[in-house]
């Protein structure tokens, strides 16, 4: 069961958002059977949902013997606890989501290590509700909670394992940083794949290196970054990087914990921001991919738009691509498909023309 509230993110429509909420539980291993919308101007701070929405709510729960209720959004501690408490079911928010799926995702020992930092830092402030819940719902011997001190004893151990992840991951950064140091001494420059997830980044990467990523329709196929290094039409070489895909509404928990990963981009030379110009919210997921990278210092890179999925718009469509509310009078924009290879040499010519304007400008 999703559950969100109406009008609360700019441009995204309650559609659009709890269908990509639903992609994201399929994405977990999770099949949304049902919905349920508010209309509220704020959500309530003890509740998130109102009192006749969680009657509602509870009636669908007892009707339909719901397992999960997924929230479109992240909530307090306090919020969740006493959903749960009220709902008497399984509660996730939208964070947590994004965080399970992370932690399915990771292949890398740092990406690991960073979605595990993420979600220590997520529970840590949830710890107190867990136990005190805990005490409330079951109460009586054998359910006792193990109370504030134990509590404490678990706020301890959970702070030395934020602790010990941030300095393995500490380790890794400036193993990295070498690492870096030594590919910017080559004078390669580095080309960073950008895009909303699911855009088609890993198949564009394949497609102009030959190589085999990990490619799925499901959301955060990729999280960890792959450099390969091909040749632009002149002969010249670059190193082609695919990255993790953005989203709206990332945890600022995974920001934070990929900070790491996403400074890969800081040393890139260019952006490729591959947009699927298929998917009804392109320019919203293009807006959002360009209101990370403002996030993460990023909108003074030079970029290049591309346009993927053409191979699914007729003709009549390829030509007025305004009319899927797409930017198209955008400059440095090429039309591609990354399964089919159309466009892909105007894509080079124009890496190559992006890349040698930007060097001489220097
Ligand atoms: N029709 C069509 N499908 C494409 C094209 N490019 C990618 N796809 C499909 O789109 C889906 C997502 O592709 P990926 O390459 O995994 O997307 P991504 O941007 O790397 O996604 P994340 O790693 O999840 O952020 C896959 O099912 C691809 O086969 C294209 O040019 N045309
Ligand atoms: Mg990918």
């Amino acid at each position: 069961m999703a559950v969100r509230q109406k009008g609360r993110d700019k441009g995204w429509s309650i559609e659009s958002s709890l269908e990509e909420l639903a992609l994201l539980c399929r994405t977990a291993g999770a099949e949304v059977v049902g919905r349920l919308i508010q209309q509220r101007d704020r959500p309530s701070p003890q509740t998130y949902l109102g009192k006749g929405k969680i009657e509602e709510l509870l009636a669908l729960i007892n009707e339909h013997k719901y397992t999960v209720v997924v929230v479109d959004d992240e909530l307090t501690p306090f919020q969740q606890q006493n959903l749960e408490e009220l709902l008497l079911i399984k509660i996730i928010d939208r964070t947590a989501l994004i965080l399970d799926i992370f932690s399915q995702r990771a292949r890398t020992k740092e990406g690991q290590l960073q979605v595990e930092l993420a979600q220590h830092q997520y529970l840590l402030p949830r710890l107190a509700g867990q136990w005190s819940h805990l005490e409330r719902l079951g109460g009586g011997i054998g359910t006792r909670g193990p109370g504030e001190s134990q509590l404490e004893t678990d706020r301890r151990i959970i702070r030395r394992k934020i602790q010990r992840l941030k300095d393995e991951i500490g380790k890794i950064r400036k193993h990295r940083a070498l690492y870096q140091h030594q590919r910017q001494k080559t004078g390669i420059p580095v080309v960073a794949l950008v895009g909303y997830t699911n855009a088609g980044k890993s198949t564009l990467f394949n497609t102009l290196c030959h190589a085999n990523v990990f490619v799925e329709d499901k959301l955060f196929a990729t999280l960890d970054p792959t450099t390969r290094r091909i040749k632009l039409p002149d002969s010249r070489d670059i190193l082609l990087t695919d990255t993790v895909g953005f989203i709206q509404k990332l945890p600022t928990t995974l920001v934070a914990a990929f900070n790491a990963t996403l400074e890969e981009l800081q040393s890139a030379a260019l952006l490729l921001h591959v947009v699927d110009i298929t998917h009804r919210d392109a320019e919203l997921q293009r807006k959002t991919v360009e209101e990370v990278l403002a996030q993460l210092d990023l909108s003074q890179k030079p970029v290049i738009v591309a346009l993927n999925k053409v191979d699914r718009l007729d003709e009549s469509t390829k030509n007025s691509l305004d009319e899927h509310g797409i930017e198209v009078k955008l400059k440095d924009t090429v039309q591609i498909s990354a399964k089919t290879g159309f466009g892909i040499p105007e894509l080079m010519e124009l890496i190559l023309r992006k890349l040698t304007d930007t060097s001489s400008k220097v």
